[in-house]
């Protein structure tokens, strides 16, 4: 009896639940299709890295006497989304069942569980144990909590696992967070080691020529592709990382720097989003760094954290609140997403920075995103939908199950506070003091209003007026809100003017500053 095993683009894992009880006769399917590749017009480096890792792995698997259908992008008969392969494939091979594991987005779940109905035949979808927290446990931790902190759910996962613990309820150094001693900016004179990246071969070059073929209109630019699009890469960039730049991920985790895309950063989440390096593996890795003496239990807990807490937390999140997730706007956010996020063209030295190596890199790291373009896109009053469609495209790493949490809880606040407790919302005086980047712009950060001032200073008291009545109640707001009662009423007045004046002008494409310099 013919078993057909569905393996997606981010399945590319040996202990795949998928390929478990693997028999003779039977075939793995991996299929390249058009749908995948432009539901939403994926950032060209990350079709390339998904498409590449996909024919890389399949060659493994044929490596190992494996029976694998793998269907090119540009295979004439390629019907070309998930579900019409699916049935292509079951209907040539004589399958008799269907197995697959849990997809990453609830579409591509939906379009699965319709397998059945479309074949006929009985479709396995089988959990996904490439994450270290079931769907099942998360629902039970959540249960009937009234508010779900990430803090409580990773002490739960650190006793689970084990990872940085002395004794069943002792915490590796006496405690669970180090987060506090991790919010240093970087210092003049320190260097952070660039990261490893690797060449594009033969399998990635013939992919890369494709995506400039098929897609020459998405964002983004190939020519700095260096992603590792196979496991045994995977595991030498994290062995790169835990050599170079652990040590200080903890110290400069929040700092940015102009012209220093990574900083101390580990550069995993697409390697571990599509499957080619293991979550535990990973935390493992760092809890041995941090036990031989190679670097301190600062960074190695905060590296733990963001892996075994953050990442396993916005996973069950998602899954607990979709579809309806998708739909909040909690702050009523209704502005167009401006032509800036994709153009990079600003007179914000900050935000052209994060945008620029995004459309080089497909990366930012996690305060450029939060801080910088987030915190933006959360002043301005920018409608989810659009924000969300924007960083879905632009990095690498990206998925549903995890931008959609980071950015419709984390940096919106458009889930009126399920994921953290007060919006990520912050003047430019944060930007001044964790980065560099308000020497070299062309507006003056000290100023909050009038010619030349910060963007993010009269956006964010305009936001905090806007929202005054909200968050009257809320403790952590507290200080902002007094702050803007003790404020002239007239500042306040001509800041959300400016505010008003700045954001229409950025909806017709013309920053005032940028039109000033020409
Ligand atoms: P490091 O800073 O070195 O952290 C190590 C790993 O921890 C990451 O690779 C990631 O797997 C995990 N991690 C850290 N923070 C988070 C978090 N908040 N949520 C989930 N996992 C986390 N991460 C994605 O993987 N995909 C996304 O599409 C994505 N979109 C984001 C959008 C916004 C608005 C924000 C604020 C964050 C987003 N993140 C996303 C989380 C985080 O920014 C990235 O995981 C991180 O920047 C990836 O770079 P790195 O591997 O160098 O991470
Ligand atoms: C992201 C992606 C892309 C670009 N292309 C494919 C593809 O051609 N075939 C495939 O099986 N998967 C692809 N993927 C990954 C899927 O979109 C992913 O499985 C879903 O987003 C669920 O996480
Ligand atoms: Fe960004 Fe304002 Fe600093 Fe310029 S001055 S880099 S816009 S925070």
């Amino acid at each position: 009896m013919t078993t057909l095993r569905l393996v997606l683009g981010d399945q590319c894992s040996e202990g795949l639940s998928a390929l478990e009880g693997l028999a003779a006769g039977d075939v793995v399917l991996m299929a390249e299709v058009r749908a995948e590749c432009t539901y939403v017009r994926h950032h060209k480096q990350k079709i390339v890295l998904v498409l590449s890792a996909m024919r890389h792995f399949s060659e493994l698997l044929r490596a190992r006497g494996i029976s694998v259908d793998y269907v090119k992008l540009d295979d004439p008969a390629n019907s070309h989304t998930l579900a019409g392969e699916v049935a292509r494939a079951a209907k040539a091979h004589g399958a008799r069942r269907i197995v697959c594991t849990h997809p990453g987005e609830l579409r591509v779940l939906e379009d699965m569980q319709g397998c059945g109905a479309a074949t006929g035949l009985p479709v396995e979808i089988r959990d996904d144990t490439r994450f270290l927290c079931s769907l099942d446990r998360f629902r039970a931790w959540a249960g009937e909590k009234k508010q779900l902190r990430m803090e409580y759910f990773y002490r739960e996962m650190r006793r689970a696992t084990g990872l940085l613990m002395e004794a069943p309820d002792e915490p590796a150094g006496g405690q669970w967070n180090y987060d506090a001693e991790n919010r240093a900016a970087l210092p003049a004179g320190l260097v952070p080691p660039k990261p490893r990246r690797f060449a594009p071969d033969a399998v990635t070059r013939e992919v890369m020529a494709l995506v400039e073929r098929e897609f020459p209109d998405h964002f983004g630019d190939l020519q700095k592709f260096g992603w590792p699009v196979t496991a045994a890469q995977a595991t030498q960039a994290l062995e790169d990382f835990i050599a170079h730049r652990l040590p200080r991920f903890g110290d400069y985790q929040d700092a940015m720097a102009e012209g220093e895309a990574t900083l101390f950063h580990a550069l995993v989440g697409a390697a571990l989003n599509c499957g080619l390096l293991d979550p535990m593996a990973a935390c493992r890795a760092a809890e041995a760094a941090w036990r031989a003496g190679a670097a301190p239990l600062n960074a190695v807990e905060g590296f733990v954290r963001q892996i075994l807490g953050w990442r396993e937390y916005v996973r069950g999140l998602y899954w607990l609140k979709m579809p309806g997730y998708r739909d909040t706007n909690a702050l009523e956010a209704h502005r167009k997403l401006p032509w800036l996020y994709w153009s990079g063209e600003t007179a914000m030295a900050c935000m052209a920075a994060a945008i620029g190596q995004t459309r080089d890199l497909a990366y930012a790291h996690h305060i450029q995103r939060l801080m910088v373009t987030g915190n933006f896109a959360l002043l301005a009053g920018i409608a989810p939908a659009e924000v969300n469609d924007w960083y879905m495209v632009v990095y690498a790493d990206a998925y549903e199950w995890v931008e959609l949490p980071n950015v419709q809880g984390m940096a919106l606040h458009a889930d009126g506070g399920v994921m953290a407790s007060k919006p990520y919302a912050a003047s430019g005086a944060y930007i001044n003091r964790m980065s560099n980047h308000c020497r070299g712009c062309a507006y003056d950060v000290k100023r909050p209003t009038g010619p030349g001032a910060c963007p993010f200073n009269f956006l964010y008291w305009d936001f905090v007026a806007r929202h005054a009545a909200r968050f009257a109640k809320n403790p952590r707001m507290a200080m902002p809100l007094r702050t803007l009662a003790r404020m002239d009423a007239k500042k306040v007045a001509a800041m959300r003017a400016e505010a008003k004046g700045f954001l229409d002008a950025l909806a017709e494409d013309a920053e005032p500053m940028l039109r000033a310099r020409g």
